[in-house]
Protein backbone atom coordinates (compact mmCIF):
# COMPACT_ATOMS: atom_id res chain seq x y z
CA UNK A 1 0.00 0.00 0.00
CA UNK A 2 1.22 3.42 -1.07
CA UNK A 3 2.35 6.24 1.37
CA UNK A 4 -1.15 8.47 0.03
CA UNK A 5 -3.22 5.70 0.63
CA UNK A 6 -2.36 5.05 4.30
CA UNK A 7 -2.75 8.74 5.37
CA UNK A 8 -6.35 8.49 3.35
CA UNK A 9 -7.18 5.32 5.19
CA UNK A 10 -6.42 7.13 8.48
CA UNK A 11 -7.96 10.28 7.95
CA UNK A 12 -10.81 8.60 6.69
CA UNK A 13 -10.92 6.55 10.82
CA UNK A 14 -9.98 9.46 12.06
CA UNK A 15 -12.99 11.19 10.23
CA UNK A 16 -15.32 8.74 11.69
CA UNK A 17 -14.16 8.61 15.20
CA UNK A 18 -14.61 12.76 15.15
CA UNK A 19 -18.15 12.80 13.78
CA UNK A 20 -18.90 9.96 16.49
CA UNK A 21 -19.63 7.07 13.44
CA UNK A 22 -19.06 3.88 14.79
CA UNK A 23 -16.08 1.81 13.85
CA UNK A 24 -16.78 -1.62 11.96
CA UNK A 25 -15.11 -4.95 11.86
CA UNK A 26 -14.64 -4.56 8.21
CA UNK A 27 -13.50 -0.84 8.19
CA UNK A 28 -9.69 0.16 8.21
CA UNK A 29 -8.30 1.12 11.85
CA UNK A 30 -4.77 1.72 12.97
CA UNK A 31 -3.13 -1.47 14.50
CA UNK A 32 -2.96 0.08 18.09
CA UNK A 33 -6.82 0.79 18.32
CA UNK A 34 -7.47 -2.72 17.63
CA UNK A 35 -4.83 -3.83 19.78
CA UNK A 36 -6.48 -1.57 22.79
CA UNK A 37 -9.61 -2.91 22.00
CA UNK A 38 -8.90 -6.25 22.05
CA UNK A 39 -7.09 -5.83 25.24
CA UNK A 40 -9.65 -3.93 26.58
CA UNK A 41 -12.76 -6.11 25.39
CA UNK A 42 -11.37 -9.45 26.73
CA UNK A 43 -10.49 -8.58 30.14
CA UNK A 44 -14.02 -7.03 30.73
CA UNK A 45 -14.65 -10.89 29.08
CA UNK A 46 -12.82 -12.34 31.79
CA UNK A 47 -13.94 -10.24 34.42
CA UNK A 48 -17.37 -11.17 33.52
CA UNK A 49 -17.13 -15.00 33.65
CA UNK A 50 -14.62 -14.49 37.07
CA UNK A 51 -17.87 -12.77 38.13
CA UNK A 52 -19.38 -15.86 38.60
CA UNK A 53 -17.65 -17.38 41.64
CA UNK A 54 -17.97 -15.44 44.23
CA UNK A 55 -22.13 -15.68 43.68
CA UNK A 56 -21.74 -19.15 43.17
CA UNK A 57 -20.49 -19.66 46.88
CA UNK A 58 -23.78 -18.48 47.75
CA UNK A 59 -26.38 -20.29 45.79
CA UNK A 60 -27.41 -23.24 48.03
CA UNK A 61 -27.14 -21.15 51.15
CA UNK A 62 -29.63 -18.49 49.81
CA UNK A 63 -31.88 -17.44 52.54
CA UNK A 64 -35.39 -17.84 49.74
CA UNK A 65 -36.43 -19.79 46.47
CA UNK A 66 -37.09 -16.07 45.42
CA UNK A 67 -33.16 -14.93 46.43
CA UNK A 68 -32.03 -18.22 44.90
CA UNK A 69 -33.73 -17.76 41.59
CA UNK A 70 -32.53 -14.38 41.09
CA UNK A 71 -28.82 -15.08 42.32
CA UNK A 72 -28.86 -17.79 39.83
CA UNK A 73 -30.68 -15.69 37.00
CA UNK A 74 -27.78 -13.38 37.56
CA UNK A 75 -25.14 -15.52 37.48
CA UNK A 76 -26.17 -17.12 34.43
CA UNK A 77 -26.85 -13.30 32.87
CA UNK A 78 -22.42 -12.89 33.51
CA UNK A 79 -21.73 -15.90 31.30
CA UNK A 80 -23.77 -14.58 29.00
CA UNK A 81 -22.23 -11.08 28.92
CA UNK A 82 -18.86 -12.78 28.70
CA UNK A 83 -20.24 -14.75 25.54
CA UNK A 84 -21.01 -11.33 24.69
CA UNK A 85 -17.72 -10.15 25.10
CA UNK A 86 -15.50 -12.58 23.35
CA UNK A 87 -18.01 -12.64 20.18
CA UNK A 88 -17.01 -8.67 19.84
CA UNK A 89 -13.30 -9.47 20.81
CA UNK A 90 -13.67 -12.28 18.33
CA UNK A 91 -14.55 -9.72 15.52
CA UNK A 92 -11.01 -7.95 15.95
CA UNK A 93 -9.31 -11.03 14.26
CA UNK A 94 -8.29 -12.99 17.64
CA UNK A 95 -10.07 -16.29 18.40
CA UNK A 96 -11.72 -17.19 21.86
CA UNK A 97 -9.72 -19.83 22.30
CA UNK A 98 -6.37 -17.85 22.31
CA UNK A 99 -7.91 -15.41 25.01
CA UNK A 100 -9.49 -17.75 26.77
CA UNK A 101 -5.98 -19.47 27.52
CA UNK A 102 -4.04 -16.44 27.94
CA UNK A 103 -6.66 -16.22 30.70
CA UNK A 104 -6.17 -19.39 32.40
CA UNK A 105 -2.44 -19.68 31.99
CA UNK A 106 -2.43 -16.14 33.75
CA UNK A 107 -1.90 -13.59 31.17
CA UNK A 108 -4.43 -11.67 30.76
CA UNK A 109 -5.96 -9.29 33.48
CA UNK A 110 -9.50 -9.24 34.51
CA UNK A 111 -10.76 -6.79 37.32
CA UNK A 112 -9.42 -6.73 40.73
CA UNK A 113 -12.59 -6.79 42.48
CA UNK A 114 -13.09 -10.41 41.60
CA UNK A 115 -10.20 -11.56 43.85
CA UNK A 116 -11.94 -10.92 47.53
CA UNK A 117 -13.93 -13.83 49.04
CA UNK A 118 -17.91 -13.61 49.49
CA UNK A 119 -17.62 -14.41 53.33
CA UNK A 120 -21.68 -13.59 53.95
CA UNK A 121 -25.04 -13.70 52.53
CA UNK A 122 -24.63 -9.59 52.82
CA UNK A 123 -21.63 -9.99 50.44
CA UNK A 124 -23.79 -10.82 47.77
CA UNK A 125 -26.47 -8.10 48.36
CA UNK A 126 -23.53 -5.94 48.47
CA UNK A 127 -22.15 -6.96 45.14
CA UNK A 128 -24.96 -6.87 43.56
CA UNK A 129 -25.38 -3.06 44.82
CA UNK A 130 -21.62 -1.57 44.59
CA UNK A 131 -19.77 -4.11 42.01
CA UNK A 132 -22.81 -4.18 39.52
CA UNK A 133 -23.50 -0.40 40.43
CA UNK A 134 -19.80 0.65 39.71
CA UNK A 135 -20.03 -1.84 36.63
CA UNK A 136 -23.26 0.61 35.00
CA UNK A 137 -21.43 3.66 35.36
CA UNK A 138 -18.66 2.56 33.93
CA UNK A 139 -21.08 0.57 30.66
CA UNK A 140 -23.14 3.14 30.67
CA UNK A 141 -20.73 5.43 29.08
CA UNK A 142 -18.69 2.42 27.04
CA UNK A 143 -22.36 2.42 25.36
CA UNK A 144 -20.77 5.42 23.11
CA UNK A 145 -17.37 3.75 22.61
CA UNK A 146 -16.45 3.94 18.86
CA UNK A 147 -16.61 0.07 18.12
CA UNK A 148 -19.60 -0.89 16.80
CA UNK A 149 -19.73 -4.39 18.16
CA UNK A 150 -18.51 -3.56 21.72
CA UNK A 151 -21.23 -0.59 21.76
CA UNK A 152 -23.80 -2.57 21.02
CA UNK A 153 -23.10 -5.66 23.63
CA UNK A 154 -23.05 -2.39 26.08
CA UNK A 155 -26.00 -1.83 25.64
CA UNK A 156 -28.20 -5.47 25.94
CA UNK A 157 -25.36 -5.51 28.81
CA UNK A 158 -26.13 -2.15 30.74
CA UNK A 159 -30.14 -3.24 30.82
CA UNK A 160 -29.48 -6.99 32.36
CA UNK A 161 -26.78 -5.05 34.81
CA UNK A 162 -29.57 -2.56 36.17
CA UNK A 163 -31.55 -5.83 37.91
CA UNK A 164 -28.26 -7.04 39.31
CA UNK A 165 -27.88 -3.83 41.22
CA UNK A 166 -31.76 -4.04 42.19
CA UNK A 167 -31.60 -7.36 43.14
CA UNK A 168 -27.91 -6.84 45.31
CA UNK A 169 -29.42 -3.24 46.96
CA UNK A 170 -33.51 -5.20 47.77
CA UNK A 171 -30.79 -7.82 50.02
CA UNK A 172 -29.34 -4.65 51.82
CA UNK A 173 -32.50 -3.24 52.31
CA UNK A 174 -34.16 -6.50 53.83
CA UNK A 175 -30.77 -6.76 56.00
CA UNK A 176 -30.63 -3.09 56.84
CA UNK A 177 -34.43 -3.27 58.14
CA UNK A 178 -33.37 -6.44 59.95
CA UNK A 179 -32.27 -7.69 63.33
CA UNK A 180 -29.42 -5.74 65.16
CA UNK A 181 -26.90 -8.90 63.93
CA UNK A 182 -28.09 -8.30 60.41
CA UNK A 183 -27.56 -4.43 60.22
CA UNK A 184 -23.82 -5.52 61.77
CA UNK A 185 -23.15 -8.18 58.95
CA UNK A 186 -24.67 -5.71 56.31
CA UNK A 187 -21.74 -2.65 57.79
CA UNK A 188 -19.29 -5.29 57.92
CA UNK A 189 -20.00 -6.33 53.67
CA UNK A 190 -19.59 -2.21 53.02
CA UNK A 191 -16.62 -1.88 54.80
CA UNK A 192 -14.81 -4.88 52.69
CA UNK A 193 -16.20 -3.88 49.26
CA UNK A 194 -16.02 0.04 49.34
CA UNK A 195 -12.68 0.33 48.50
CA UNK A 196 -12.15 -2.46 46.02
CA UNK A 197 -15.34 -1.02 44.28
CA UNK A 198 -13.66 2.40 44.32
CA UNK A 199 -10.40 0.81 42.87
CA UNK A 200 -12.55 -0.71 39.91
CA UNK A 201 -12.46 2.23 37.78
CA UNK A 202 -8.85 1.83 37.78
CA UNK A 203 -5.55 4.07 38.69
CA UNK A 204 -5.70 7.76 39.19
CA UNK A 205 -5.82 9.83 35.96
CA UNK A 206 -2.51 10.72 36.24
CA UNK A 207 -1.31 6.91 36.44
CA UNK A 208 -3.44 5.93 33.86
CA UNK A 209 -1.40 4.69 31.08
CA UNK A 210 -3.89 3.84 28.18
CA UNK A 211 -6.49 6.54 28.79
CA UNK A 212 -5.30 9.36 26.84
CA UNK A 213 -5.22 7.06 24.18
CA UNK A 214 -8.44 5.58 24.61
CA UNK A 215 -10.05 8.58 25.27
CA UNK A 216 -8.74 10.50 22.00
CA UNK A 217 -9.98 7.52 19.61
CA UNK A 218 -12.92 7.28 21.86
CA UNK A 219 -12.89 3.77 23.18
CA UNK A 220 -13.37 5.48 26.50
CA UNK A 221 -15.67 8.14 26.99
CA UNK A 222 -14.84 9.45 30.81
CA UNK A 223 -11.91 9.15 32.48
CA UNK A 224 -11.02 6.97 35.52
CA UNK A 225 -11.64 9.45 38.38
CA UNK A 226 -14.67 10.97 36.51
CA UNK A 227 -16.35 8.03 36.37
CA UNK A 228 -15.12 7.08 40.49
CA UNK A 229 -16.45 10.69 41.49
CA UNK A 230 -19.64 9.86 39.85
CA UNK A 231 -20.18 6.78 41.55
CA UNK A 232 -19.53 7.98 44.98
CA UNK A 233 -21.98 10.62 43.73
CA UNK A 234 -24.70 8.17 43.44
CA UNK A 235 -23.88 5.96 46.20
CA UNK A 236 -23.58 7.67 49.21
CA UNK A 237 -27.56 8.90 49.18
CA UNK A 238 -28.04 5.10 48.82
CA UNK A 239 -25.90 4.19 51.78
CA UNK A 240 -27.70 6.90 53.74
CA UNK A 241 -30.99 5.48 52.67
CA UNK A 242 -29.90 2.08 54.03
CA UNK A 243 -28.78 3.38 57.48
CA UNK A 244 -25.45 2.63 57.00
CA UNK A 245 -21.77 3.96 56.55
CA UNK A 246 -18.83 3.81 54.45
CA UNK A 247 -15.26 2.96 55.72
CA UNK A 248 -14.22 6.44 54.82
CA UNK A 249 -13.87 9.21 57.45
CA UNK A 250 -13.21 11.69 54.60
CA UNK A 251 -16.47 11.23 52.93
CA UNK A 252 -17.74 14.23 53.08
CA UNK A 253 -20.14 16.68 50.59
CA UNK A 254 -18.40 19.19 49.63
CA UNK A 255 -21.06 22.48 48.03
CA UNK A 256 -18.22 24.45 46.56
CA UNK A 257 -17.64 21.02 44.00
CA UNK A 258 -20.80 19.56 44.18
CA UNK A 259 -19.51 16.64 44.66
CA UNK A 260 -18.67 14.34 47.70
CA UNK A 261 -14.95 14.40 48.83
CA UNK A 262 -13.03 11.16 49.58
CA UNK A 263 -10.42 10.02 51.58
CA UNK A 264 -7.27 8.25 49.71
CA UNK A 265 -7.10 5.25 48.20
CA UNK A 266 -4.87 2.28 48.84
CA UNK A 267 -3.10 1.79 45.34
CA UNK A 268 -0.33 -0.13 46.04
CA UNK A 269 -3.50 -2.85 47.27
CA UNK A 270 -4.76 -2.54 43.72
CA UNK A 271 -1.70 -3.13 41.96
CA UNK A 272 -0.86 -5.87 43.77
CA UNK A 273 -4.04 -7.74 43.71
CA UNK A 274 -3.95 -7.17 39.93
CA UNK A 275 -0.63 -8.33 39.93
CA UNK A 276 -2.15 -11.33 41.00
CA UNK A 277 -1.26 -11.13 45.05
CA UNK A 278 -5.13 -10.90 46.28
CA UNK A 279 -6.78 -13.15 48.40
CA UNK A 280 -8.51 -14.92 46.07
CA UNK A 281 -6.33 -15.03 42.62
CA UNK A 282 -5.07 -18.55 43.03
CA UNK A 283 -8.31 -20.36 44.02
CA UNK A 284 -9.83 -18.36 41.30
CA UNK A 285 -8.22 -19.44 38.22
CA UNK A 286 -7.26 -22.94 39.79
CA UNK A 287 -11.19 -23.06 39.77
CA UNK A 288 -12.00 -21.68 35.98
CA UNK A 289 -9.30 -24.27 34.97
CA UNK A 290 -10.65 -27.37 36.72
CA UNK A 291 -14.16 -26.17 35.23
CA UNK A 292 -12.36 -25.98 31.70
CA UNK A 293 -10.54 -29.35 32.13
CA UNK A 294 -13.93 -30.89 33.20
CA UNK A 295 -16.08 -29.37 30.57
CA UNK A 296 -13.61 -30.64 27.23
CA UNK A 297 -15.94 -33.82 26.71
CA UNK A 298 -19.05 -30.89 26.58
CA UNK A 299 -16.84 -29.08 23.73
CA UNK A 300 -15.82 -32.16 21.98
CA UNK A 301 -19.39 -33.36 21.72
CA UNK A 302 -20.66 -29.87 20.44
CA UNK A 303 -17.99 -30.39 17.75
CA UNK A 304 -18.03 -33.77 16.83
CA UNK A 305 -22.58 -32.88 16.35
CA UNK A 306 -21.68 -30.22 14.47
CA UNK A 307 -19.53 -32.00 12.16
CA UNK A 308 -21.92 -34.90 11.51
CA UNK A 309 -25.16 -32.39 11.67
CA UNK A 310 -24.07 -29.14 9.62
N1 LIG B 1 -8.87 -4.40 37.55
O1 LIG B 1 -4.38 2.63 31.89
P1 LIG B 1 -5.47 2.08 32.73
C1 LIG B 1 -17.82 -6.89 35.56
C2 LIG B 1 -5.24 -2.29 34.59
S1 LIG B 1 -17.27 -5.34 35.97
C3 LIG B 1 -7.81 -4.98 36.95
O2 LIG B 1 -6.35 3.06 33.42
P2 LIG B 1 -7.66 1.37 30.96
C4 LIG B 1 -18.85 -7.52 36.37
C5 LIG B 1 -5.39 -1.99 33.11
O3 LIG B 1 -5.94 -3.12 32.45
C6 LIG B 1 -15.54 -5.23 35.66
N2 LIG B 1 -6.94 -4.31 36.16
O4 LIG B 1 -6.36 1.08 31.83
C7 LIG B 1 -19.61 -6.85 37.28
C8 LIG B 1 -3.97 -1.67 32.74
O5 LIG B 1 -3.20 -2.87 32.65
P3 LIG B 1 -2.66 -3.45 31.23
C9 LIG B 1 -15.10 -5.27 34.23
C10 LIG B 1 -7.18 -2.99 35.98
O6 LIG B 1 -7.95 0.16 30.17
C11 LIG B 1 -20.52 -7.52 38.05
C12 LIG B 1 -3.47 -0.94 33.96
O7 LIG B 1 -4.29 -1.35 35.06
N3 LIG B 1 -15.35 -4.06 33.53
O8 LIG B 1 -17.30 -7.43 34.64
O9 LIG B 1 -7.51 2.66 30.23
C13 LIG B 1 -20.66 -8.88 37.99
C14 LIG B 1 -3.53 0.57 33.80
O10 LIG B 1 -4.89 1.05 33.81
C15 LIG B 1 -8.26 -2.34 36.56
C16 LIG B 1 -14.54 -3.67 32.55
O11 LIG B 1 -13.58 -4.32 32.23
C17 LIG B 1 -9.13 -3.08 37.37
N4 LIG B 1 -10.19 -2.54 37.99
O12 LIG B 1 -8.82 1.60 32.05
C18 LIG B 1 -19.90 -9.59 37.08
C19 LIG B 1 -14.93 -2.38 31.84
N5 LIG B 1 -8.23 -1.04 36.20
O13 LIG B 1 -3.87 -3.84 30.42
C20 LIG B 1 -19.00 -8.91 36.26
C21 LIG B 1 -14.12 -2.12 30.62
C22 LIG B 1 -7.14 -0.88 35.42
O14 LIG B 1 -1.87 -2.38 30.57
N6 LIG B 1 -12.82 -1.64 30.91
N7 LIG B 1 -6.50 -2.05 35.31
O15 LIG B 1 -1.85 -4.66 31.61
C23 LIG B 1 -12.52 -0.33 31.14
O16 LIG B 1 -13.39 0.54 31.17
C24 LIG B 1 -11.08 0.03 31.34
O17 LIG B 1 -10.28 -1.03 30.83
C25 LIG B 1 -10.71 0.29 32.84
C26 LIG B 1 -9.19 0.56 32.92
C27 LIG B 1 -11.46 1.52 33.35
C28 LIG B 1 -11.03 -0.91 33.72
Amino acid sequence: MDQTTSIDLEKRFEGKIAQELKIEPKDWMPEEYRRMLIRQISQHAHSEVIGMLPEKNWLTRAPTLRRKMALLAKIQDEAGHGLYLYSAAETLGVSREQLYRDFLDGKAKYSNIFNYPALTWADIGVIGWLVDGAAIINQVSLQRTSYGPYARAMVRICKEENFHQRQGYSICLTLARGSKEQRQMLQDAINRWWWPALMMFGPPDAESKHSQKSMKWKIKRASNDTLRQKFIDQTVPQLEYLGMKAPDPHLKWNPERGHYDYGPIDWEEFWNVIRGKGPCNKERLRTKRVAYEKGQWVRDAAIAYAKKYN
